[in-house]
């Protein structure tokens, strides 16, 4: 990158804005959660003036009001490929594998994200990004039709595709080539009512399964969500419903904590669209489900002993109480939860010295030691709590696990690369974190 170049993080946060303020269009509703989770966090930080002043000595505090993720779930290899490149450009890359077949979800995923500390801290906007697993659906026939309909579909324009060629070979993309760049990406998100197949096409691919549906129909990969970050998500849910929005019956992820730790999600179903299918007559008009709305809390991310422990308790608690998918255990499912986490040490403390979570360490000589741990906040997402998502938004179903095999091998083919290791990144800014405050108390002392 050279001078002249608007800088990938300035890109991503062009798209993000640009993306969100589309999607407010489409999604009114959307508009309606922004407002809330902005109202909810303003009260929360009003009411915790240290809270403020933490976040704000961690640089943290500017990113949440700009800070969301959003999805899309992608028919091809090649779409894929293409993705990642088009990500690059605005300093995303792949990082984690999430292999959702075992929830019954015919998908294998990997989130899209800054990754360097200067980066996140910029703009930490990331995309859940799935790939369709026509592998996994039984009809032969349904499954070749389904490839030859995707492999005709073009998902980017070809200003698009000029432009990616043209941040590779430059390092970088001019400022009048950059908003070109985002005006361009934002078409392959937008949603088309206008579907690819018809009624009766549509019909057999839902029967197979409701996914391969939103996937296969489109025109391209609408973004399904755009999910702003609230710093108190039992607030924002008991708040949903006065401002017209029913949320899904439990908050997935950990229990309400002192120290929130990884990641707290609740979402809205989705909303019922009409769509025109290819052999609509005026009169004749069908109805599609796909785009929902979501809101999430962010908390300490944990080595791979505390996602162990995190992993095993959860795993406990849903043996105990599985929530159903209507809600009704929910009061009971949130008890059990509670009971069982309570195992789980939650003072920062504790956390560090078991090493169950990441921390930045600095250099304080007022602190024992001379050095001062703040919590690394967790940027990922959880494979249980994303199928919860789905599923609550694919109409409550029951799951049923697909028989797949393990698929990073297949899906790093098709991503063109391998995706990064989300631990190998953790650890790497702790460690970072930890030189830096040595030397500064080195440097003080001598
Ligand atoms: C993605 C669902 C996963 C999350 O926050 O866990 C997700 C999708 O429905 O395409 O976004
Ligand atoms: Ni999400």
């Amino acid at each position: 990158m050279t001078e002249t170049h608007t800088s990938p993080d300035e890109i991503r946060t062009l798209f993000s804005r640009a993306m969100s303020a589309m999607y407010r269009d489409e999604v009114p509703a959307y508009g309606t959660l922004l407002e809330l989770v902005r109202h909810v966090n303003d009260g929360y930080l009003d009411t915790r003036p240290d809270e403020r002043a933490r976040l704000e000595r961690l640089g943290e505090l500017d990113r949440i009001g700009e800070e969301r993720h959003g999805a899309i779930r992608l028919g091809t290899a090649a779409e894929l490929a293409t993705i990642r490149r088009l990500f690059a450009v605005m300093g995303m890359y792949p990082v984690g594998y999430y292999d959702l077949s075992v929830a019954g979800v015919p998908v294998h995923s990997t989130a899209f994200r800054p990754v360097d500390e200067a980066a996140l801290r910029a703009n930490p906007f990331r995309v859940f990004t799935s790939l369709l697993r026509l592998e996994l659906i039984d009809d032969a026939d349904l499954r070749a039709e389904a490839e030859g309909i995707l492999a005709a579909r073009e998902i980017f324009t070809p200003g698009c595709r000029r432009l990616i060629d043209r941040a590779e070979a430059q390092g970088g993309l001019a400022a009048q080539d950059a908003e070109a760049f985002v005006t361009e990406a934002l078409e392959t998100f937008r949603w088309h009512s206008d579907a690819l197949v018809t009624a009766d096409m549509y019909r057999r691919l839902h029967a197979a399964h409701r996914l391969v549906a939103d996937v296969v129909s489109f025109r391209g990969p609408h973004i399904n969500h755009l999910t702003p970050r609230t710093l108190d998500i039992d607030r924002a849910q008991a708040e949903m419903p006065a401002r017209g929005i029913a949320p899904k019956a439990v908050v997935e992820g950990p229990p309400p904590r002192n120290v929130p730790i990884l990641l707290r999600q609740t979402s809205f179903k989705a909303l019922e669209e009409s769509v025109s299918f290819r052999d609509d007559n005026a009169a004749g008009r069908g109805r599609h489900t796909a785009r929902f709305g979501e809101i999430e809390q962010r908390g300490l991310a944990l080595t791979p002993k505390g996602q162990a422990l995190y992993d095993r308790l959860l795993a406990e608690a849903r043996a105990k109480v599985t929530p159903a998918a209507d809600g009704s255990n929910a009061a009971d499912y949130v008890a059990t939860l509670q009971e069982v986490f309570a195992e789980f040490p939650d003072d920062l403390e504790t956390l560090r010295r078991e090493a169950l979570g990441y921390f930045r360490y600095r250099a304080d000589p007022t602190a024992a030691g001379g050095m001062r741990a703040d919590p690394i906040v967790y940027e990922d997402f959880l494979p249980v709590s994303a199928a919860g998502i789905f599923q609550s938004n694919l109409g409550d179903v029951a799951a049923t696990a697909l028989a797949a095999t393990p698929g990073q091998d297949r899906f790093e083919a098709a991503l063109g690369a391998p995706v990064q290791d989300l631990h190998a990144l953790y650890a790497g800014i702790e460690a970072a974190s930890r030189d830096r405050a040595r030397a500064d108390i080195d440097a003080t002392i001598a």
